[in-house]
């Protein structure tokens, strides 16, 4: 075919934000983060980038990481129910990762009848490219778009609900702290019409030796994970950590119902952030909080969802009680 004559599809991904943008943003946060005190933190948000989401679906895989499997099994028996109940023609997911849980909800559609239309909302680029493909190819009939964001400040590139599922699975609502919930709700809500759904995967208060077995795997894999976000600085903002100067830890926090995620200095630590405008000096033990995953009990979650115009209509756990899918409706 001649070039001019060649017709372009557009491009399903859509960038909220150029290069230059994202990256003035990361370096705000980064900086803010950095020099926070008592506790420095850097944003998990920062901990998906091609390795990190890698290094996650292996997590998802670890015979400790009860997570994905048991939210996986309560979707697989409920999401036709889900989908009825909510009178769904288009699903939306924050967070989609990988892009696999939403299939329970599309084939579902598909065998009513339902199936209109798919927004994925992904901070990682290049994974949301490779959901919104499959989809692409696996969903015809629907039409599939995705948004390169952040769901705590972009829910309105969503635009206006009507029929819509929404979707934000795995517990990645426990990375937000606690306080950020009601704000978070109430702006989820304004993406709903009255009668949408919005469905989120809760990892419940448990046990605490089985939390600290899933967030301090045998393998590693977890540490991995969690030292990969120097890394994604020092690509990034062109920081020098090493690595090797920091070891994973991660506890269970029985007042606050939270694991943290830490990296500890395992000696005094001097590192430059130049991107970010920052010099970092630790001491030997110093730590910074690179994540929070928050529990929940089906009260402690209602009771964040007070004054959103969202409420809990359903709520299903799995038969030991290790996570729940809670579905919120639009009043
Ligand atoms: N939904 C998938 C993946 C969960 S992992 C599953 O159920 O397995 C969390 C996902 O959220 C990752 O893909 C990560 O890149 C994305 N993410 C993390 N913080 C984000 C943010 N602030 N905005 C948008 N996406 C974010
Ligand atoms: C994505 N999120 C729900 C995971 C969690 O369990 O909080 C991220 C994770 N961190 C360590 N392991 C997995």
């Amino acid at each position: 075919m001649h070039d001019e004559l060649a017709v372009r599809a557009p491009d399903p991904v859509q960038r909220l934000r150029g290069a230059s943008q994202a990256a003035s943003t990361m370096a705000a946060e980064v900086r803010s983060g950095l020099e926070r005190r008592p506790l420095r933190d850097l944003p998990c948000k920062y901990c998906y980038d091609a390795r990190g989401s890698a290094l996650f679906e292996e997590i998802t895989r670890l015979p400790e990481y009860y997570q994905t499997r048991t939210e996986s099994a309560i979707l697989e028996r409920h999401a036709a129910e889900i989908v009825r109940a909510v009178e769904a023609r288009e699903l939306a997911e924050l967070g989609s990762g990988a892009g696999r849980k939403i299939r329970f909800f599309l084939d579902a559609m598909r065998a009513g009848g339902t199936l209109e239309s798919v927004a994925l909302l992904e901070i990682n680029e290049d994974d949301l490219r490779a959901s919104v493909g499959r989809l692409q190819a696996d969903y015809p009939e629907a039409r599939v778009r995705g948004i390169v964001g952040d769901f705590v400040s972009d829910l309105p590139a969503l635009g206006p609900g009507g029929g819509r599922l929404l979707l934000f699975l795995a517990g990645t609502l426990g990375n937000l702290h606690p306080d950020a919930l009601p704000g978070f709700f109430r702006r989820a809500a304004t993406v709903l019409a009255p009668g949408d759904g919005f469905l989120v995967g809760v990892d419940l208060v448990k046990d605490p030796a089985r939390l600290h077995a899933a967030y301090n795997d045998a393998a590693g894999v977890t540490a991995r994970f969690n030292l990969n976000i120097l890394q994604v600085l020092n690509d990034q903002l062109g920081a020098d950590f090493d690595p090797a100067d920091f070891e994973h830890r991660a506890f269970y926090d029985p007042q606050h119902q939270w694991i943290e995620m830490r990296l500890r200095a395992l000696r005094p630590v001097k590192a430059c952030v130049p991107g970010a405008g920052v010099f970092v000096s630790l001491a030997e033990g110093e730590e910074i909080r690179t994540e929070l995953s928050c529990k929940y009990t089906c009260a402690t979650l209602s009771a964040r969802l007070s004054g959103s115009g969202l409420a809990l209509e359903r709520w299903t756990t799995d038969g030991e009680g290790l996570f729940a899918s809670a579905l919120l409706r639009r009043a």
